[in-house]
């Protein structure tokens, strides 16, 4: 049984367009993991993530016939506030949100690919924070700097974080990790995507918080 595969994000057109139901649908499931990490600093990551994709659904339901892929959604906003896109809306709502999603994927690609502290092989501060560097630090100040180190005290053990992963089913390392892997590919096309997309439509934003 695993978590990632109950959810996995479909196979990207040849366009490479992202349709906005589905998308909506997978990235759903994310907020309530952090209920399974325990420790109550997650809630302020899960409240930020669930902002997101609330903001994104809110303009979705609007008009699902016209915001058919997460492209569309850009580029109606780009029309309808042009004094202030992109950080107006789903755009800057997606901005954050794609960012979050890099995170996890770095995160669970640091540990398919087994990097590890030797000296503390049950522990992913390693993973965390490669993570981190790579997809958040350049946004974030001091101050929610600092909310990252305490978030890194609480980040779970190793095996616990893949046993949360496997629904809370002790499963052999390996096996959830292939799991991940297999999770791993249409998740990294549909976020790769994302940010192509940010990229063509100059959508990116790099203002700290
Ligand atoms: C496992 C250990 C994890 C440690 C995690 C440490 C993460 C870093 C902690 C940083 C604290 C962030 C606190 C919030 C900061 C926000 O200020 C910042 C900016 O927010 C944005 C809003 O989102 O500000 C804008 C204005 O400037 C807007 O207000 C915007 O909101 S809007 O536009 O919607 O109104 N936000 C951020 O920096 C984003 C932080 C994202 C952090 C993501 C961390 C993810 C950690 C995941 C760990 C678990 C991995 C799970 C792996 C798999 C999950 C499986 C789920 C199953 C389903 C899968 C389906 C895909």
């Amino acid at each position: 049984m695993s978590l990632l595969l109950d959810n996995q994000f479909k196979e990207l057109p040849p366009d490479k367009s992202v349709d906005t139901k589905l998308f909506l649908e997978t990235v759903s499931h994310i907020p309530a993991f952090f209920d399974c990490l325990g420790s109550s600093v997650f809630s302020v990551i899960k409240s930020d993530i669930n902002g997101n994709i609330t903001k994104i659904r809110g303009v979705y339901l609007k008009d699902p016939a016209k915001y058919v892929t997460l492209q569309d959604i850009l580029v109606a906003e780009r029309e309808a506030h042009a004094a202030e896109w992109p950080k107006v809306g789903a755009t800057l709502a997606l901005m954050w949100l794609k960012r979050g999603l890099r995170f996890i994927q770095i995160l669970l690609q640091s540990l398919a690919d087994g990097d590890r502290d030797e000296n503390n092989p049950n522990l992913i501060q390693v993973n965390v924070t490669k993570a981190y560097q790579q997809a958040l630090k350049k946004y974030h100040g001091w101050f929610v700097q600092r909310i990252f180190q305490v978030a890194l005290h609480a980040a779970p053990y190793r095996s616990n974080f893949l046993k949360a992963l496997s629904k809370g089913e002790e499963v052999k390392e390996e096996d959830c990790l292939a799991n991940v892997r297999q999770f791993l590919v249409n998740y990294t096309a549909t976020v790769d995507a994302i940010y192509e997309m940010y990229t063509n439509l100059n959508a990116e934003l790099d203002y700290t918080v």
